[in-house]
């Protein structure tokens, strides 16, 4: 297995898919839908799809049926981040190397384009899988538990509020990240399972492999802001301890975030190890994400 050029096939489909299944840009009220483009196209690395399309793939499914879903969670992720920069959340100036939706267009286009991201992807799990009902149901129950109050938002409530005391513990860390960051993992591994017929086994490793996997891509986004700069980041580095923010950085320092860095990425690849079907690219997938951050 080539891992470049297997995530560049994952990440092609994924751009094709975002192109045909986003409203154009032109579509009346123009400056919606180009806000709506230009947050999704700003270039980002495509991970939750890309988990989507290989888990799908893992059962078999080699045409374009896990796209939609795909295109559905880059949305509602995309959705997260264009609100996530918004001057009442984290006030931010860059996103995926260019400016923010709020930045490029103005601050109430921002929050209508995020808005519509999320709805259009429910929109399009619900018209996309119509021959498939049942599919279409446990996809839209997928996404919004992940996506909801308990899970990404709740997550990003806790940030919020964690923020404003800036000596958050170890636990009130997990539950932002689980829910912050790991729901939205775990969805796109689940989602490509529900595509492809796994069986509730398979589907609770997909849902390991996603909790463990988003805890690494966390911590190693803590390490990277502590350690990386902006022009490699693409996003603002060192926000984090400027705004005395609790990070596993912070809390255990950066050789003990290191560490449990490898631990989550041993756990996760454990249970991707455990499915049916060549997970060598999942896996693979994987250890990239841990070694972002040595
Ligand atoms: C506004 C409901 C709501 C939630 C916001 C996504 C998010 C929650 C906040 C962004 C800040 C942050 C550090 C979140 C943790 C998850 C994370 C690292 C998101 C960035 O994802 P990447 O790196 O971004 O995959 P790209 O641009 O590559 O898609």
């Amino acid at each position: 297995m080539n891992f470049a050029a297997e995530l560049s096939r994952h990440v092609s489909r994924v751009e094709t898919g975002l192109n045909l299944h986003l409203p154009a840009a032109d579509t009346r009220p123009a400056r919606l839908h180009a806000a709506m483009r230009y947050a999704v196209e700003g270039g980002g690395k495509r991970l939750r799809p890309v988990l989507t399309l290989a888990a799908a793939e893992l059962f078999g499914v080699t045409d374009d049926a896990a796209l939609p879903a795909a295109v559905a969670i880059e949305c509602l992720h995309t959705y997260s981040l264009v609100h996530d920069d918004l001057p009442c959340m984290d006030d931010d100036d860059l996103r995926r190397g260019r400016a923010t939706t709020h930045r490029a267009f103005d601050e109430a286009t921002a929050l209508l384009a995020g808005d519509a991201l999320l709805t259009h992807a429910f929109a399009l799990l619900a018209t996309a899988y119509t021959d498939r009902p049942a599919l279409a149901h446990a996809l839209i129950a997928e996404l919004a538990e992940a996506a909801g109050s308990r899970r990404l938002i709740g997550g990003q409530m806790e940030d919020l509020q964690a923020e404003q005391k800036s000596d958050a513990t170890a636990d009130e860390l997990e539950f932002i990240h689980l829910n912050k960051t790991a729901a939205m993992i775990e969805a796109a591994l689940v989602m490509g399972g529900l595509i492809g017929g796994a069986n509730e086994d398979a589907l609770g490793s997909l849902r390991l492999a996603g909790r463990d996997l988003g805890l690494t891509f966390q911590i190693v986004d803590d390490i990277l802001d502590a350690t990386a700069d902006t022009a490699t980041l693409g996003k603002t580095a060192g926000k984090d301890a400027k705004a005395g923010k609790t990070t596993y950085v912070k809390l255990h320092g950066l050789a003990a975030a290191r560490e449990f860095a490898a631990a989550h990425t041993h756990r996760a690849v454990a249970a991707l190890e455990s499915l049916p079907g060549d997970t060598a690219f999942l896996v693979a997938l994987t250890r990239e994400l841990v070694a972002r951050g040595k």
